[in-house]
C-alpha cells in the first residue's frame, strides 16, 4: 500500500474509533437517564393506589395540587421541589388555565400537553432517589423559559 493510502486507513479507522466509542457513551448515558420509570404500557391506565396530582399550567407559573397542599415553580420564584416517594404511583391531571402548554420530565418519561378545559392523564412510578427537573416545552409567550422547576424523589422519611 503506498504512504498515501496507510494515511487514508488510519484516517478512517480512527474516525470510525472516535464514532463508535461516543455511540457507545451516548447509548449508555440516555439509557440510564430513560429507563429508571416504570409506566403503564398506555400511560392512561391509572394503578390502583395512584396518588392523584393536579397540575396546572399558566403563564408562567406550574403548579402541583396534592390534597391540599400546593407547590408551584417560576423559575427562582418556588415553593421549593415537587416531593415525591419512590416506588410509589402518581398521576399527573394536567391542564391550563390560558394558553397550551407542555409538561416534560426528561427523565422520567413523561411528557404532557396542558390546553385550557381539557385534562390530560399521565401515570407513572419513580423508581430512584433524586432531584429530576421538568420544564415546559411548548413556546408559551415572553417568559416560557420561567416554568421550569424539580421533583425531588425520597424515601418519604422511612429508611
Ligand atoms: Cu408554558
Amino acid at each position: 500500500m503506498s504512504p498515501k493510502g496507510k494515511t487514508e486507513v488510519m484516517w478512517l479507522l480512527g474516525v470510525a474509533a472516535i464514532l463508535i466509542v461516543s455511540a457507545v457513551v451516548n447509548i449508555a448515558f440516555i439509557d440510564s437517564h430513560t429507563s429508571n420509570i416504570a409506566q403503564p404500557t398506555d400511560l392512561q391506565t391509572v394503578p390502583a393506589n395512584s396518588t392523584i396530582i393536579n397540575v396546572t399550567g399558566s403563564q408562567w407559573v406550574w403548579e402541583f395540587q396534592i390534597g391540599n397542599k400546593t407547590y408551584f415553580n417560576s423559575g427562582n420564584s418556588h415553593s421549593g421541589a415537587l416531593p415525591l416517594i419512590v416506588n410509589h404511583n402518581y398521576t399527573f391531571e394536567v391542564t391550563s388555565k390560558d394558553v397550551i402548554h407542555d409538561l416534560l420530565i426528561p427523565e422520567f418519561g413523561v411528557q404532557s400537553y396542558a390546553v385550557p378545559g381539557h385534562e390530560n392523564q399521565v401515570s407513572f412510578k419513580p423508581t430512584k432517589l433524586g432531584y429530576y427537573y421538568f420544564e415546559c416545552v411548548e413556546y408559551c409567550g415572553f417568559e416560557h423559559y420561567e416554568m421550569r422547576g424539580y421533583i425531588d424523589v425520597t424515601n418519604g422519611g422511612a429508611s
